[in-house]
């Protein structure tokens, strides 16, 4: 199978857009082996939803090794709710009220003179790759536009029902899986940054394959319930891979929401109250089930407690290889990489 044909490639590497950040080559700066990145931004997921949160029911075995492999953050924030706000917070290290976007404002522009994350990341060497919902900026500040050199193609069909190239069914979830797989095996061998935002688990969720609904104790999981193992399959995929290709600890990994859980479709915001849809000025309408794993800096199984949020991400990542943030981030701090120590 040709692989390279689910992907939407850019012509070179810093061919479209430019930033502000002065050439930084970090191989030659340090001779370091320079980490692999990648962010797992799963929308709609509940701070309740997981095993390794506390959900009861669900098994998320591949999501909950992550945790056991890194750092569970139990204060863990969202800056601006909801889908797209909260996007561009991340992708631009940013308040995004800084360039006049408050609330879901769609479609407003992201600053021209500022590099996304994916920009920040090519230009200091990496491959960069997209898989899944964007909803960041204006017409022409998509993905490509914006530092991601390949982004996987949007296949046939409505919501999670989607057609493979020769015309059978998939389920939208297992297709985004599959091209985390292909993507790290096609570029194993240089270091990438990987931004993995699915659809998945956007409510309103109905059409949930029986299967993954059968593996919720009992065999009665709601379609919701199945939705997040099918989340829990595609991250067991990614895991697999980099296990492959002898990668895992040169992996530096976030896993995170990108808003509180919808209640009324089944997501789950507890300990804690709120959520989307009714009560957004409540707790769970920012409060998301963070984990940060990277074996060779932050130690195994810890619980970190205190705060973290996904506007730091960015600053996090150019803290990890080395590499200046720009002027427009200077006030911003990385997470720190030895968490709980
Ligand atoms: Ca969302």
């Amino acid at each position: 199978m040709n692989h390279r044909r689910h992907f939407i490639k850019t012509a070179t590497a810093g061919a479209i857009a430019t930033s502000l950040v002065p050439e930084f080559n970090f191989a030659q700066e340090s001779g370091r082996k320079r980490p692999n990145m990648v962010i797992l931004f799963i929308d709609d997921l509940g701070v309740g939803d997981l095993g390794c949160f506390g959900h009861l029911r669900i098994p998320t075995p591949h999501i909950d090794s992550l945790a056991a492999r890194g750092a569970k953050c139990t204060m863990s924030y969202i800056t601006n709710p909801p889908c797209s706000p909260s996007r561009c917070s991340l992708m631009t290290g940013m308040y995004a009220q800084r360039y006049g976007k408050s609330g879901m404002a769609r479609g407003l522009p992201i600053p021209e003179d500022h590099p996304t994350m994916g920009e920040f990341m090519r230009d200091a060497g990496y491959t960069t790759g997209q898989i899944g919902k964007w909803d960041i900026g204006a017409v022409g500040q998509g993905p490509h536009e914006r530092g991601f050199m390949e982004v996987a193609k949007n296949a046939l069909g409505q919501q999670y029902d989607r057609e493979r190239e020769d015309g059978s069914y998939v389920y939208l979830t297992d297709l985004d899986g599959d091209y985390m797989a292909e993507f790290v095996e096609r570029n194993a061998e240089k270091p990438f940054f990987l931004y993995f935002s699915p659809f998945a688990v956007h409510s309103n969720v109905k059409n949930t394959p029986q299967h993954y609904r059968d593996r919720i104790p009992g065999g009665d999981g709601t379609a919701y319930e199945g939705a997040v193992v099918a989340v829990d399959d595609a991250v067991g995929k990614l895991l697999k891979s980099l296990e492959t290709h002898e990668l895992e600890n040169d992996t530096l990994i976030f896993l995170t929401g990108d808003n509180g859980a919808n209640r009324a479709h089944g997501g789950s915001s507890e300990p804690y109250r709120g959520g989307k849809g009714k009560d957004t000025q409540q707790e769970d309408w920012v409060h998301t089930p963070t984990i940060i794993t990277w074996p060779k800096a932050i130690p195994a199984g810890i619980t970190y407690e205190g705060k973290t949020a996904t506007i730091d991400f960015y600053a996090t990542m150019a803290a990890a290889i080395g590499k200046p943030l720009p002027p427009s981030l200077r006030q911003r701090k990385p997470i720190a990489l030895s968490l709980g120590r």
